[in-house]
C-alpha cells in the first residue's frame, strides 16, 4: 500500500541548474504515477511562471523546400517525393509585411525558418535585413537556418538576433534511423556556437517517430546537461508527412505525450516549454492536460512551416475556455 498521495513512488524534482541529470532519476519521474508526475510538473511550473499565460510565436517559411538534409519526418527534404514545391529566398519586404500582421495578431516572437543545411554568404546578408527588419516592429526575433559556425552566430548576435532554433530531436542512439546527412555530435556544435555568441537557444525535438520512451527520456537528459538550459524547449509532436519515410510511424499516445511535457518542464524548470508542431491533431482536453504539465509557449497563425496549425480563432476559443492569457512581451 503506498500513502494516500504515493508520494514516496515519485523523486523530489531537482532545481539547480548545475546539477547532472542522470538518466535513471528522468525515468523514475516518466514513469512515476500520472497524477504525481503532474503535480510536480504544475508546481515546479507555478514557482517559476504564472501558471495561466502562455506565450505566443508566429512561424514563417523564409525559404521553403530542396532541402539536401534526409530528415525523415521532412516536407521539405530534397530526398523525399511530398509533392512540395520548392520556392526560393522570400523578398524582405514580404517578410516585414507578415511579420507586421503576427505582431497585430498578437504575436511577440517572430521565428523565421529556411531549408538549409547552412546559409551562404549572401543568404547571411537577406537573413540579417530581415532580423533587423522585424526587430524595429518591436518583437523579439528567431532564427532557423541549419548548421552555424561561430562566425555566423556572432553576426546574428551583433544584428539582435535573440533566439536561434536547432533541435536535436530525438535520442543520440535514435538519431541515426531519423538522419544520416548530418550527426548528433554536429547539432551539438551549432549549439555551442549560438551559446557562445550570447544567443538563447531554442532546442528540443520530435516525439512519435516510432522512438522507445527511453529515448525521450534520453533527448531531455541531453538537453537538460547542457552547460546551459536552453530557453525555450520546443516539442513537436510528428505531423506524419505522406511521401517522408516516417509517413506511417506509431503514433505516441496522448498521456505519453503528456508525460514528455512534464518531464520537460521538472527537467528545466525556468525554460519556455512550447507545445509546437502537431496541435491539430489534438484534443482541446490534450492540449489543457499539457498546459497543466507546464507548456508555456505554442505557434499561433493557421500555418506552421509547410504543414497546418489550428488557427486564431481555435485558439482564442480554447484560451478562453482556459481562463489562459497571451503573455505580453514585457512579462518574458
Ligand atoms: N532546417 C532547419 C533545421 O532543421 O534545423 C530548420 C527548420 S526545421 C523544419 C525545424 C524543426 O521542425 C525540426 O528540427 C523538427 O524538430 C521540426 N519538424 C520538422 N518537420 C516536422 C514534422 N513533420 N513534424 C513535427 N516536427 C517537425
Ligand atoms: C520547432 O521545433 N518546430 C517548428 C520550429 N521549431 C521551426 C517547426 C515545426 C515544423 C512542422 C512541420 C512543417 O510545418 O513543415
Ligand atoms: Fe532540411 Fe530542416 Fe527539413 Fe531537415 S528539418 S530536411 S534540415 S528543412
Amino acid at each position: 500500500m503506498h500513502a494516500p498521495n504515493s508520494t514516496k513512488t515519485t523523486p523530489q524534482a531537482q532545481s539547480a541548474d548545475g546539477e547532472m541529470w542522470t538518466v535513471e532519476k528522468a525515468r523514475a519521474l516518466h514513469d512515476a504515477p500520472f497524477n504525481n508526475l503532474l503535480f510536480l510538473a504544475q508546481t515546479v511550473h507555478r514557482q517559476n511562471f504564472d501558471a495561466n499565460k502562455v506565450q505566443l510565436s508566429r512561424l514563417l517559411s523564409i525559404k521553403t523546400g530542396g532541402c539536401p538534409e534526409d530528415c525523415g519526418y521532412c516536407s521539405q527534404s530534397a530526398h523525399h517525393e511530398t509533392g512540395l514545391k520548392a520556392s526560393k529566398l522570400m523578398e524582405v519586404e514580404r517578410v516585414i509585411a507578415e511579420a507586421t500582421k503576427a505582431r497585430d495578431a498578437g504575436a511577440t516572437r517572430y521565428c523565421m525558418g529556411a531549408a538549409w543545411r547552412n546559409p551562404k554568404p549572401r543568404e547571411m546578408d537577406a537573413v540579417v535585413a530581415m532580423i533587423e527588419g522585424v526587430k524595429a516592429l518591436g518583437m523579439e526575433t528567431c532564427m532557423t537556418l541549419g548548421m552555424l559556425d561561430l562566425e555566423q552566430a556572432a553576426r546574428l548576435k551583433q544584428t539582435g538576433l535573440d533566439y536561434y532554433n536547432h533541435n536535436i530531436d530525438t535520442s543520440e542512439r535514435y538519431y541515426s534511423e531519423i538522419i544520416n546527412t548530418r550527426s548528433f555530435a554536429d547539432r551539438l556544435e551549432t549549439l555551442e556556437h549560438v551559446r557562445q555568441s550570447g544567443i538563447k537557444v531554442c532546442c528540443g525535438g520530435i516525439v512519435g517517430m516510432g522512438e522507445e520512451p527511453v529515448d525521450r527520456i534520453n533527448m531531455l537528459v541531453t538537453l537538460a546537461n547542457l552547460p546551459e538550459h536552453p530557453e525555450s524547449v520546443p516539442i513537436n509532436m510528428l505531423i506524419p508527412i505522406p511521401g517522408t519515410p516516417l509517413a506511417d510511424a506509431r503514433p505516441i499516445e496522448p498521456i505519453e505525450f503528456v508525460r514528455v511535457i512534464a518531464l520537460a518542464r521538472i527537467m528545466m524548470p525556468k525554460s519556455y516549454v512550447r507545445l509546437s508542431a502537431g496541435r491539430t491533431a489534438m484534443t482541446d482536453e490534450m492540449q489543457a492536460l499539457c498546459f497543466f504539465a507546464g507548456a508555456n509557449s505554442i505557434f499561433v497563425g493557421d500555418t506552421l512551416l509547410t504543414a497546418d496549425n489550428p488557427g486564431e480563432d481555435k485558439d482564442t476559443l480554447l484560451f478562453r475556455r482556459l481562463g489562459i492569457e497571451p503573455m505580453e512581451l514585457d512579462a518574458q
